[in-house]
């Protein structure tokens, strides 16, 4: 059996042309974890999957675990998340943006991000697709680094970018804050959601992958907010901060995004150490259930800054 590759716009990959329940040879599961790295976003269609093939799947990636923040897990699968809108809940991610009301619509970032130590991967499967909108984006930051010019890559290596874990959107200095306003519920603090109060942390700015060893732009713009010790690096603050808006324009550039639109059944597995995702969100009231596995990550990328 020989797998079909084909690319998505812009970034990833479409991997068909092998049964997700026929047994998997260690040959074809190396084939599917090289694709994988190479990707960095891979999409599977039209598998017949539940639950526990889910999770077996995922698995060949590397050992899974558990997201520290989602409380809504599976009682027959731990592994899995279920990532739903569902009423009583949906008031807690609900928020306005110009006009419209959407819930759980999130900015561009990767996951745990914020602990200095990203889980790996990630797999997420449409159950339900919600009637309009519900788009998972996901952006290539290895393509993002590879276009900037030779002098910005040169300063980059120099730097550290700090991100500061926050509940609220309106505390984030590099989101788009045109015609936001909060919901009337949107958390106030990490304590109010059980969350712990993570501690600032510093990235170098360009990551070398700890498999591949592509360099990875590791700039996201949810919880970003500054360079660290700018003047070692001859910048001061002023430029500092128009580098990062500059950097923030230059990932949000479209020929580094793939936007899925859920089909039911559809997979996307995405290496998180090389790619950011975000949300469309949806309207008040839709229905959409996604089923999620995390692939563990064993490489610490970012450092914790004082812990006070
Ligand atoms: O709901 C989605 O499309 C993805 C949510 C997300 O950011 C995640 O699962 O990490
Ligand atoms: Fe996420």
């Amino acid at each position: 059996m020989s797998l079909q590759v084909k690319p998505l716009d812009n970034v990833g990959v479409e991997v068909s042309g092998f049964d997700i329940n026929a047994p998997i040879s260690d040959a074809l599961a190396a084939e599917l974890k090289a694709i994988w790295l190479e990707h960095g976003i891979v999409l599977f269609r039209n598998q017949d999957i539940d639950p526990g093939k889910q999770i077996e799947f995922s698995r060949i990636f590397g050992p899974l675990e558990m997201h520290p923040l989602k409380a809504t897990t599976n009682d027959e699968y731990p592994e899995l998340f279920e990532l739903v809108n569902e009423p009583g809940k949906d008031e807690y991610a609900t928020a306005f943006y110009n006009g419209e009301t959407l819930v759980n619509k999130l900015d561009w970032h990767m996951d745990l991000h914020y602990t200095g130590k990203p889980n790996h991967g990630a797999v997420l499967r449409a159950v339900v697709c919600a009637s309009e909108k519900g788009l998972t984006g996901f952006g290539d930051l290895a393509k993002a680094w590879d276009a900037l010019d030779a002098e910005k890559q040169a300063l980059l290596e120099k730097l550290e970018i700090v991100y500061c874990f926050a509940m609220q959107r309106r505390n984030m200095r590099f989101v788009d804050m045109t015609g936001y306003q909060p919901g009337p519920k949107s958390p106030k603090n990490p304590a109010q959601m059980r969350f712990p109060n993570f501690a600032d942390v510093a990235y170098p700015a360009v990551v070398t992958h700890p498999i591949t060893g592509r360099k990875v732009l590791e700039i996201v713009e949810l919880n970003l907010d500054r360079v660290y010790a700018p003047a070692r690096a001859g910048l001061c603050h002023d430029e500092a901060m128009d580098l990062l808006r500059e950097l923030v324009e230059h990932i949000r550039q479209p020929e580094f995004h793939y936007f899925h639109e859920w089909r039911e059944g559809d997979m996307v597995l995405w290496d998180n150490w090389r790619a950011m995702h975000c949300t469309t969100g949806t309207r008040p009231g839709v229905n959409r259930l996604i089923h999620r596995t995390t692939i563990a990550g064993d490489a610490t990328l970012g450092r914790v800054l004082d812990e006070g």
